[in-house]
């Protein structure tokens, strides 16, 4: 649909359908093959943010993290050739996460083309591998529709980047459009047979497990899935964007003790999340003599549904409605099992976890056990916090002890596991989230992929806590390297580098702390801040994370 008819160029096309989709914000580093786009966010009514960044993973990640913290899809503007070249990575991250994204690319001015302009590339081709769609807009008068469908594309059930990039010559074009308004959304509606399939599985089984994976909080499908987890009384393991949709201290989320969950089941129901390899590739049940168990999936989408695991059920459409006929179809079971003791014993399994780990939350070991961090931080989280986590083994230990109160609020890089998220995520999460706490953790390693865009939360006056974890390593990489060979190299990192001082000299704050004892105070300091304030804990690089799986 179109409203009325606007006379401009490329770049106010762009920007009148992007705000028309509830955008305020655009993410970019500056080149001229995109000026258009700069000049209509200046002229537009109310002006649209530019937010400058240092590198265009930064503005990737940034729009990424925007996506999925608003369930809207973030924009990022990248200049042709490297400025496109420079975002793949995020691209594909957002790909791999399902998070809904468009970037808009400049592009050689087609009237050159093949003359050898600068900066002429073909991005499609590149693009299209890691996006939904990826594709040129060749005329003025087509940017307004295109940049429309982009934004409907990738806010679409399975959810992903859009590319598109435009000639220079057609971007500074102008024409007369109309203005195209937005798509409502559609619901997909669930096969109610396969529901019912499931209701029956369910209803037949002693030992289930609920696993709720991102695509629950991106689909919109948080309510329904805790309505689930209490009507049905299937204890939950959460993950990525879920985590939270059950609240920590939640009698009914074992995700502490998952191995017992995973290993002794005889059904598991994963919504919302692929049977990769944070899951056993779908294999689960088998611990203590215990049979193989039953694997339903539920999905946003028929192409997420796993090709690969054994299924004794799937089905897929709109999430709430998915999870909402489940629970009437689970009430017309003629019999309900009674799965107090399966629970119980999982809510033992947890308790025993909690008490666990108190002592190493507590360690006063020197150098630093990087769990004590978590100690400290986990209580000084208010329940809208944003925490995001960017490196190996230190993120790995915050995936275990911060349980989040709310859904939402944790952005972890995914199965596609890129580091250099962490900055990009944290300007996102600061203008998403204006009053939250927004605290990113850091390894020094991934650290070192993103912490010059300090400069941008200072320009743009964007206060972040950050916690590094500074085992002067790449730890995740080290400890296997030790573990397969005995000996490791290209592990080591400069020892103990102060990387508060890098966020000093770029106008923010920060300290060092060797002391466990220090590490609560210069937390508080570090909150209380007002500023982009970096926390740098250095730990022990021996302590390293306990880890199942390597991930192949
Ligand atoms: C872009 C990118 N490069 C390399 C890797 C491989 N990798 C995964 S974890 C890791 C080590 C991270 O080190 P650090 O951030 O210091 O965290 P630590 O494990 O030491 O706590 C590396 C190099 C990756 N995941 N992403
Ligand atoms: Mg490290």
């Amino acid at each position: 649909m179109t409203t009325g008819a606007s006379e401009g160029h490329g770049g106010e096309h762009a920007v009148w359908v992007a705000a028309a989709h509830g955008l305020d914000t655009m993410f970019t580093l500056s080149g001229a093959h995109v000026f258009p786009m700069y000049d209509a966010a200046v002229h537009a009514e109310p002006p649209m943010r530019i937010l400058d960044v240092r590198h265009e993973a930064t503005a990737v990640f940034a729009a990424e993290a925007a996506g999925k913290l608003t369930r809207v899809p973030g924009l990022a503007v990248l200049t042709a050739g490297p400025g496109v070249t420079n975002g793949v990575s995020a691209v594909t991250q957002a790909r791999f996460s399902g998070s809904p994204l468009v970037v808009l690319g400049g592009r050689a001015p087609a009237n050159r083309w093949g003359m050898g302009s600068l900066q002429e590339l073909d991005h499609p081709p590149l693009l299209e591998p890691v996006t939904k769609v990826a594709r040129t807009v060749h005329q003025v008068s087509e940017i307004a529709g295109a940049v429309d469908e982009a934004f409907t594309v990738a806010a679409s059930p399975h959810r992903g980047p859009v590319f598109l990039d435009v000639p220079m010559d057609a971007f500074f074009d102008k024409a007369t459009v109309g203005r195209p308004s937005p798509a409502d959304r559609r619901r997909t509606e669930p096969d109610g047979e396969a529901l019912e399939k499931v209701a029956g599985l369910l209803a037949g089984a002693a030992r289930p497990v609920l696993v709720l994976g991102t695509d629950v909080w991106a689909d919109g499908a948080e309510e329904a899935a805790l309505r689930f987890v209490e009507d049905a009384g299937v204890p939950a393991v959460t993950n990525g964007m879920a985590r939270g949709v059950v609240p920590g201290g939640h009698p009914m989320l074992v995700t502490k003790a998952r191995g017992t969950a995973f290993g002794r089941s005889d059904l598991v129901v994963v919504v919302g999340t692929p049977l990769d390899f944070r899951l056993g590739y779908g294999t689960f049940g088998g611990k203590d003599g215990a049979a193989p168990a039953r694997v339903v999936h539920l999905a946003d989408s028929p192409d997420q549904v796993s090709q690969h695991a054994s299924l004794a059920a799937s089905a897929s459409g709109d999430l709430t409605l998915v999870l909402d006929g489940l629970v009437r179809a689970l009430q017309r079971q003629p019999h309900r099992p009674d799965w107090t003791a399966w629970v119980a014993a999982l809510q033992d399994g947890v308790a025993a976890a909690v008490a666990r780990d108190q002592e190493l939350l507590r360690s006063e070991a020197d150098p630093i056990h990087p769990a004590r961090i978590y100690g400290e931080l986990a209580p000084r989280l208010a329940d809208d916090a944003v925490v995001i986590g960017d490196g190996g083994d230190f993120v790995s230990f915050a995936g275990k002890f911060v349980e989040p109160r709310r859904p939402g609020g944790w952005l972890d890089p995914g199965p596609f596991g890129c580091l250099g998220a962490g900055l990009g995520a944290a300007i996102a999460a600061r203008l998403s989230r204006p009053s939250a706490q927004v605290v990113l953790l850091l390894g020094d390693g991934a650290a070192g992929m993103s912490l010059m865009d300090v400069d941008t939360l200072v320009r743009h006056d964007l206060p972040v806590v950050m916690v590094c974890g500074n085992n002067s390593a790449w730890g995740l990489e080290k400890q296997p390297m030790q573990m397969l060979y005995g000996y490791d190299v290209a592990a080591d990192l400069a020892p103990q580098t102060r990387y508060d001082e890098v966020v000093r000299a770029l106008g923010g704050g920060g300290e060092t702390v060797t002391d466990p004892a220090q590490i609560g105070p210069a937390l508080d300091r570090a909150f209380a801040a007002g500023t982009p304030y970096l926390v740098n804990v250095i730990t022990d690089v021996d302590a390293a994370y306990p880890r199942a799986t390597f991930g192949v």
